[in-house]
C-alpha cells in the first residue's frame, strides 16, 4: 500500500502531460481514505465525490490545523492543570497559614493580656489591702484620740460646773465672799467638795486649811444655819454610803470625852442635831464632829467619827 506522503511526492514528480492520470489517482486515494474513516457517513462520501480534487487539498490542511490545534489545546490543558494544581496548593497553604498562624498569635496575645490583667489585679488587691490596713490604723488612732478627747471633755465639763458654781457664788455674794464661797446672811461658807471632790483630809488638816483661808471650821449657831449646811451638801457625794460623804465641822470632845465643845470655845450642841444613836464614841476613838445630808430630817445630821479619817470639810468666815 502506498502512503499519503508517497503519493504527494509522486504527484510532484509527474510531468505536465500526465495531469489527468494523476488527478484520478488522487480521487481514488481520497475515496479510499473516505471509505476507511467515513464509510458510514454518506454525506461526506457524496461531497468527496462531487468536489473530489478541491476537498482533498482543503482537508489536508484542516486535519493538520486540527492536529496542531489539538496539540496546542492539550498543552494548554496540561498547563492549566499544572497551574490549577499550584494555585490550589498555594490556596491551601494560604488558607492553612491564615487559619493557623493568626489563631496561634491571637491565643498568644490573649494569654499575655490575661497575665497582664492578673498582675494588675494583684497589684490593685495589694494596694487595697495596704489602704485597708492604713485605714484601720487611722481608725484606731482616731478612736484613741476620741477617747482621750472624751476624757478631756468630761474634765472640762466638771471644771465648767465648778466655775459656774463659783460665778453663781460671786454673783450671789455680790463680792461679799471669796470666789468659791457661798453666803448665808452675814457668813461665808467654803465646801471643800466644790473645789475638789478628790481631796479629803483628817479633822486637824481640814481645820488648818480653813485657817490658811482666813477662816475656821464651821460653827453652827442657829437652826437655819444647821439646815443650810446640811442641805447644801445634798449632792456633794462620791459614795452611796452615807458615812463616807460626811464633812468635818468645828466641834470635838477630844479634850474631855463626852463634853462637845465648839472651836470658838462655846460648849454644848443641841441634842436634836445628833443622828439617832450618836454620839457613841465607837471604839473609844470618835472625838470629832461630822455633818451629812439626811433626806429624813435636816435636824438629825451629825455624828462623831475618828478624827484621823479623811473626809471633806466646811469652813466659815464672816462676810466682807
Ligand atoms: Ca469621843
Ligand atoms: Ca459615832
Amino acid at each position: 500500500m502506498t502512503s499519503f506522503s508517497g503519493k504527494v511526492q509522486e504527484e510532484a514528480n509527474q510531468p505536465v502531460g500526465s495531469n489527468r492520470s494523476t488527478a484520478m489517482e488522487k480521487v481514488s486515494f481520497v475515496r479510499n481514505v473516505s471509505q476507511v474513516f467515513f464509510n458510514r457517513a454518506g454525506y461526506f462520501q457524496s461531497r468527496y465525490k462531487t468536489f473530489g480534487k478541491d476537498v482533498y487539498g482543503s482537508n489536508r490542511w484542516v486535519v493538520l490545523c486540527l492536529g496542531l490545534l489539538n496539540v496546542v489545546l492539550l498543552i494548554a490543558a496540561v498547563s492549566l492543570g499544572i497551574n490549577c494544581a499550584k494555585v490550589k496548593e498555594s490556596s491551601i497553604n494560604v488558607t492553612h497559614s491564615s487559619a493557623t498562624q493568626p489563631t496561634s498569635e491571637y491565643l498568644h496575645d490573649n494569654h499575655s493580656d490575661v497575665i497582664e490583667a492578673g498582675e494588675k489585679l494583684k497589684k490593685t488587691l495589694e494596694t487595697a489591702i495596704k489602704n485597708h490596713t492604713l485605714l484601720k490604723e487611722q481608725i484606731e488612732q482616731k478612736k484613741s484620740i476620741n477617747d482621750e478627747n472624751q476624757r478631756q471633755v468630761e474634765t472640762l465639763r466638771t471644771e465648767k460646773t465648778n466655775l459656774q458654781a463659783n460665778i453663781s457664788a460671786l454673783e450671789g455674794t455680790c463680792g461679799k465672799c471669796l470666789p468659791g464661797w457661798n453666803i448665808l446672811n452675814s457668813s461665808c461658807y467654803f465646801f471643800s467638795y466644790l473645789e475638789s471632790s478628790a481631796v479629803k483630809k483628817n479633822w486637824a488638816d481640814s481645820r488648818a486649811d480653813c485657817v490658811r483661808r482666813g477662816a475656821d471650821l464651821v460653827v453652827i449657831d442657829t437652826p437655819e444655819e444647821q439646815k443650810y449646811v446640811s442641805d447644801s451638801i445634798q449632792n456633794m457625794k462620791t459614795s452611796n454610803r452615807l458615812w463616807e460623804n460626811g464633812f468635818w465641822i468645828g466641834i470635838t470632845d477630844v479634850h474631855s470625852e463626852g463634853t462637845w465643845t465648839w472651836i470658838n470655845n462655846v460648849t454644848g450642841l443641841n441634842p436634836r442635831y445628833w443622828m439617832d444613836g450618836e454620839p457613841n464614841n465607837h471604839g473609844q476613838k470618835e472625838d470629832c464632829g461630822v455633818i451629812v445630808y439626811s433626806s429624813i430630817s435636816p435636824w438629825k445630821t451629825m455624828y462623831d467619827g475618828p478624827c484621823h479619817n479623811p473626809i471633806y470639810w466646811v469652813c466659815k468666815m464672816e462676810s466682807r
